[in-house]
């Protein structure tokens, strides 16, 4: 086995990653990182020293992998399967990247600030960073909710990368600010992913860490 997965099973980025993983049945050896034990933050800090996962190495072609985006571009190129996470045509590939851009940035990333502030010591919070947080969500779940209006997948007919991005920036997006009743579309989408084998599964794994999550 070449893939090894560094990891937390909490970690939403990490989520993404393992979707895609589980989507193909890709073999990887999971490598679960706590970043509370400092040798283990040491260690992974000298992988990527921006410590930060998911990181995939692989030994077969001896390179070391952070980004989730690019780990999945670079799983679709030397590991593919039945689902193909990145389109053949440049059209579909742009519309891909986009959809896996605004779930990451304008929505994954604030969703994470709410949840990072819960973990902060009571005066250290950002009250009025969280706040506009919530609203950015808000605009990008707008955005989600008008497209994702007789859709099945994100973009076109198949499940691709840009899928693999919503699994977790929904699921956790829902949990910060539950979207079922305002954003109904957004909310269908997240509940046909949960259906998905590969999520259904990645949701299963972190149920023993549930209690980790700030509520
Ligand atoms: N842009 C990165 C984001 C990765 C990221 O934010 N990972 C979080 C977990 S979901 C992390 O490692 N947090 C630990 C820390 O910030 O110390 C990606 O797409 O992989």
């Amino acid at each position: 086995m070449s893939l090894t997965l560094y990891y937390h099973p909490l970690s939403s980025f990490c989520w993404k990653v393992l979707v895609a993983l589980y989507e193909n049945d890709t073999p990887f050896k999971p490598h679960l990182v706590d970043l509370g034990d400092p040798a283990q933050a040491a260690a992974f800090k000298e992988l990527w020293p921006i410590r930060k996962f998911p990181v995939v190495r692989d030994e077969r072609t001896g390179t070391t992998i952070p980004e989730s985006t690019i780990i999945i571009e670079y799983l679709n190129r030397h590991y593919p399967g039945r689902t193909r996470f990145i389109a053949d045509d440049a059209e579909t590939v742009r519309q891909i990247r986009y959809v896996d851009r605004l779930y990451d940035l304008h929505l994954h990333l604030h969703m994470q600030k709410v949840v990072g502030d819960r973990m902060r010591p009571e005066t250290k919070r950002d009250p009025l960073g969280v706040e506009d947080a919530k609203t950015r969500m808000r605009t990008a779940l707008d955005l989600i909710d008008r497209d994702m209006q007789g859709r099945t997948w994100a973009v076109g007919d198949a499940f691709s990368m840009a899928d693999c991005s919503a699994c977790p920036t929904l699921y956790y997006a829902n949990l910060v600010l539950p979207f079922g009743e305002t954003h109904r579309h957004a909310s269908a989408y997240m509940n046909r992913l949960l259906q998905r084998p590969s999520f259904a599964r990645v949701v299963k794994e972190a149920e023993p860490y549930r209690h980790m999550f700030p509520t």
